[in-house]
């Protein structure tokens, strides 16, 4: 049985659609089971909802904590019973009871080289440190922000003189990639998460797994 996948998104899901062709395709083995937004107006839910995915929007505002707000997710995403969270765009920090409800089950991927540029603005910072390389990272989310154990990254060489939003074009085109290719490694049960390690083929990765890309 292909394992039920929930997606969490913030914004406009390109990394969602990805998924989605990458399903339709017959190229991903994973059930897409529902949709969750923190943004009523995010676009990736009419994606979901064009693709027949179910969808649930939360507005954290509504909450009186971040606590509270997760509760509240977590109440309505087991409804679903999923057995992963993918995190695409997803722009609420997660705290530690969500994580722990769904340990060694929720990936995220950041738009950077980790442990290179946690945090935001990852394109323009690779840019002014003159770095040679720059990409996305797909890995486990911990209570550490961006810091969870690794599995795959996609690296693409940075041009001279590329702006920042070139640069995010290209990476995102790295992103809709690797990441429906880490969560099916995650989902087959040929990554998992154990002892705070990424283990990959049953070898615990100090380093992800790394793609070059043009
Ligand atoms: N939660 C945990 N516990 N651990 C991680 O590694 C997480 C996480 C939740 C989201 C994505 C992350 C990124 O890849 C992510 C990783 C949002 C913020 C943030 O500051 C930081 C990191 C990430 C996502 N969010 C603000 C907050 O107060 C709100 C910002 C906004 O709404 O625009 O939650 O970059
Ligand atoms: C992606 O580039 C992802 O790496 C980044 O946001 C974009 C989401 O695009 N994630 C973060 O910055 C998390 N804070 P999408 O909504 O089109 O998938």
């Amino acid at each position: 049985m292909a394992c039920r996948t929930a997606i969490l998104i913030s914004g406009s899901g390109t990394n969602l659609q990805a998924f989605i062709d990458a399903v339709a395709a017959g190229n991903l083995d994973l059930d897409l089971c529902v949709v969750f937004s923190n943004k009523p107006d995010a676009y990736g839910l009419q994606r979901a909802a064009k693709a027949g995915i179910p969808t649930i929007c939360i507005e954290h505002g509504d909450f009186e904590s971040r606590e509270a707000f997760d509760r509240a997710v977590i109440a309505e995403l087991d409804r679903f019973e999923p057995e992963l969270l993918v995190l695409a765009g997803f722009m609420r920090i997660l705290s530690s009871g969500f994580v722990e409800h769904y340990e060694g089950k929720i990936l995220n991927i950041h738009p950077a080289l980790l442990p290179k540029y946690p945090g935001l603005d990852t394109h323009q910072r690779a840019l002014d440190a003159g770095d040679e390389w720059h990409g996305s990272t797909v890995h486990f989310v911990t209570e550490e922000l961006d810091g969870g154990p690794r599995i795959l990254a996609g690296r693409l060489r940075i041009h001279p003189g590329e702006s920042a939003d070139e640069l995010q074009t290209r990476v995102q085109a790295v992103e809709h990639r690797i990441y429906p290719a880490a969560a099916g490694l995650v989902g087959s049960g040929r990554v998992v998460f154990r002892d705070g390690d990424a283990i990959i083929d049953g070898k615990s990765a100090a380093e992800p797994v790394l793609k070059t890309y043009d």
